[in-house]
């Protein structure tokens, strides 16, 4: 195996140099603390090291799927391999799971292109392409979104030019993981040295498009249930090779997608560009005049659901990584922020405001 069809870089196989007596490997599944690592001679099973351990305060601290580590040997006969280190990720999609208080969960590193992966039927969901888009943006990598199951929609055109308002120049690829060549067209983004992960909700045909790919069936599938629903086929991540160069990484269908303090430019950028010429800088585009969002809206440009969808989004990761008190509290300070604050919004409720 070279280091290339693992995705080393030349910039990332020179970072190696700085770590004599270790080997590189790959990071190509996890479980638990326990990690399957590709080298050039094989893949072995790995564990952290008692420094990595020791000095990890963050879950991006550990090792994960698509991560280039350094790793003691290659030869697992005498015990798993030790990884020392992880080299610098050139990108990260993380997610924040509902209920999982602050933590954020990594879902892979080092891609270079996300596919998000969204059904024609049932699965088809507007707002949370956005999501999947936001995260996407904010991880470094370049999304693609695959639209999957095309011989299950009679209305591919409308849905199509729905897709293409929120994608704003993003590729959007029509899939089919039942005819041999309705998957062929994803090729030309899975080549030598380029790692691709599938992203998106369960049962939308993530691992069966992989496994026409990997020309086998070697990844897990299952039936989707009479709603429509998924069952969760695919419940760890995974790093396979592709037959014909590159890589690619399954993931579990992500039911939650919380927001991590995402940057919504690029995933809203009409939105964010028609602001710059409201007549307000901080225009919140409710009511104001000179809202050009809003104008748009009435004009027919922005649907606006989009901007819904946009405010929530906003409030979800501006709130991120506060506790349930201090989300009450900055709630409170924007509501009264009109009268100067909560302090000055008491005094005016009892006629006492004087800041006119
Ligand atoms: N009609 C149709 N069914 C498909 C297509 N692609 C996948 N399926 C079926 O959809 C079901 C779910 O496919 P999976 O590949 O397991 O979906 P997944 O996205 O990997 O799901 P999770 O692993 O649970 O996240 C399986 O029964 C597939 O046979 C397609 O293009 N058309
Ligand atoms: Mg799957």
């Amino acid at each position: 195996m070279r280091l290339i069809n693992l995705g080393f870089t030349e910039n990332i196989y020179k970072k190696t140099d700085q770590y004599p007596g270790l080997y590189p490997g790959r990071v190509i599944g996890q479980n638990k603390e326990i990690y399957k690592i590709a080298t050039t001679t094989g893949e072995l099973i790995g564990e952290i090291s008692g420094k990595m351990r020791h000095l990890a305060t963050k879950m991006t601290d550990y090792p994960t799927v698509g991560d280039f580590v350094l790793i003691d040997r290659v030869d697992q006969s005498k015990g798993n391999a030790i990884i020392h280190q992880i080299l610098t990720r050139q990108s990260l999609i993380v997610r924040k799971a509902a209920g999982t208080g602050h933590e954020v969960q990594i879902v892979a590193a080092n891609i270079d292109t996300i596919f998000i992966c969204m059904s024609l039927n049932n699965d088809f969901n507007l707002r949370r392409l956005e999501r999947y888009l936001a995260i996407s943006f904010d991880s470094g990598a370049m999304p693609v979104i695959i639209l999957t199951k095309s011989d299950l929609c009679e209305d591919l055109e409308d849905k199509l030019s729905e897709v293409e308002k929120v994608g704003l120049g993003v590729d959007v690829i029509i899939t089919s993981g039942l005819s041999s060549e309705g998957y062929q067209i994803l090729l030309k983004y899975i080549l030598p040295g380029k790692t691709v992960a599938f992203i998106g909700s369960s049962g939308v045909g993530k691992s069966t498009l992989i496994n026409r790919l990997l020309r086998e069936d070697i990844l897990e599938t299952k039936e989707i249930r009479k709603d429509d629903k998924g069952r969760h086929a695919t419940t760890s991540r995974e790093l396979k090779l592709i037959p014909t160069g590159g890589a690619v990484i399954d993931t579990p269908g992500m039911r939650e997608l919380g927001l991590e303090s995402v940057n919504l430019n690029r995933a809203f950028n009409d939105i964010e560009e028609l602001s710059k010429n409201c007549k307000f800088k901080d225009c919140q585009h409710e009511n104001e005049p000179g809202c050009r969002v809003k104008i748009a809206i009435e004009e027919g440009t922005l649907d606006e659901e989009r901007l819904i969808s946009y405010k929530k989004l906003k409030k979800e990761a501006k709130y991120e990584g506060l506790n349930s008190k201090q989300i009450e509290k900055e709630k409170t300070d924007e509501m009264f922020s009109q009268f100067g604050g909560i302090k000055n919004a008491r005094d005016f409720a009892k006629g006492k405001y004087k800041n006119k």
